[in-house]
């Protein structure tokens, strides 16, 4: 169990860690390869960096327990999406404020998914989610980052079958686009225009991805969570899958991410906990 796809030899990497732990450098939490959200973990301000030598990606701290649908961050907030509450943290995850009615005022939403922060505000899909393919209402909400309310709802049904992610890449298309997942498609990849959520196309994944939970672009490449793999894949903007780059076995679930910082934040459901596992590469 709580085996991790390690870029250097398992066993290498293990006396490395034990000799770090033994020096006090390194928290016992990496031993194992576990983040057993019972126990203390490292903060984000505690993050342990590995040895001379490692190469790849390397998990490096976990957050405390946060919500289970999505992050995002604006490189100093921590912004956690839950399947019906925002919440705003700092950044060593000390509690801001939260919104607990994010659908207020608007009928039948149940279920937010990962969202994106952009310039002072918080992209995140919401719906009327019943299992697949079973999904109605499917919109883009916009809420203020530093309030955290809400500003716009912008419907999507007519175009995609459910919406589990968003990315927002502003230097892509001719007015920047708004990539996005859904769970229950793990053929496409769907496009919105970002200042008008009109849609623009969709890419076709090859090989495809199943149960993707979110989405996160990066200077001209997408970073796409996948359910039944358990890992977060890069992907090309052409759709091609270009490599799977982490996974974590030990998941019950794992779900959004962002790369908008040094490493990949990982929204991961380990014993029924979320954390935002923080994933850097080394080389
Ligand atoms: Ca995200």
């Amino acid at each position: 169990m709580h085996g991790r796809n390690w870029s250097i030899e398992g066993s290498n990497l293990k006396v490395v860690l034990l000799f770090l732990s033994a020096l006090g450098i390194l928290s016992p939490i990496l031993l194992d390869g576990c983040a057993d959200s019972s126990r203390t973990l490292p903060w984000y301000s505690e993050c342990a960096l590995p040895a001379e030598g490692v190469d790849g990606w390397v998990e490096i701290c976990v957050s405390p327990p946060v919500d289970e649908e999505g992050y995002t961050t604006d490189g100093v907030s921590n912004f956690t999406i839950g399947t019906r509450r925002l919440r705003k943290w700092d950044k060593d995850y000390r509690f801001i404020l939260e919104n607990n009615d994010p659908f207020d005022g608007i009928t039948g939403m149940n279920h937010m998914g990962d969202g994106a922060y952009f310039s002072g505000k918080l992209y995140v899909p919401i719906e009327t989610w019943n299992q697949c393919p079973n999904v109605e209402n499917q919109s883009f909400a916009v809420f203020d980052a530093n309030t955290l309310k809400r500003l716009e709802v912008h419907n999507v049904v007519a175009f995609q079958n459910e919406v589990s992610g968003m990315a927002i890449a502003p230097n892509e298309g001719p007015h920047g686009l708004i990539y996005s997942t859904s769970f229950c498609d793990n053929e496409h990849i769907y496009m919105y225009d970002l200042p008008t959520f009109a849609p623009v196309g969709s890419i076709e994944l090859s090989p495809r991805l199943s149960s993707m939970q979110g989405v996160a672009y990066r200077s001209g490449k997408l970073y796409i969570s996948a359910g039944v793999a358990k890992a977060v894949f890069q992907v090309s903007l052409t759709g091609k899958v270009l490599g799977k780059l982490y996974s974590d076995l030990d998941a019950l679930e794992v779900e959004g991410l962002d790369f908008s910082q040094d490493e990949i934040r990982w929204l991961v459901i380990t014993n029924g906990v979320p954390n935002v596992h923080y994933i850097r590469y080394f080389q």
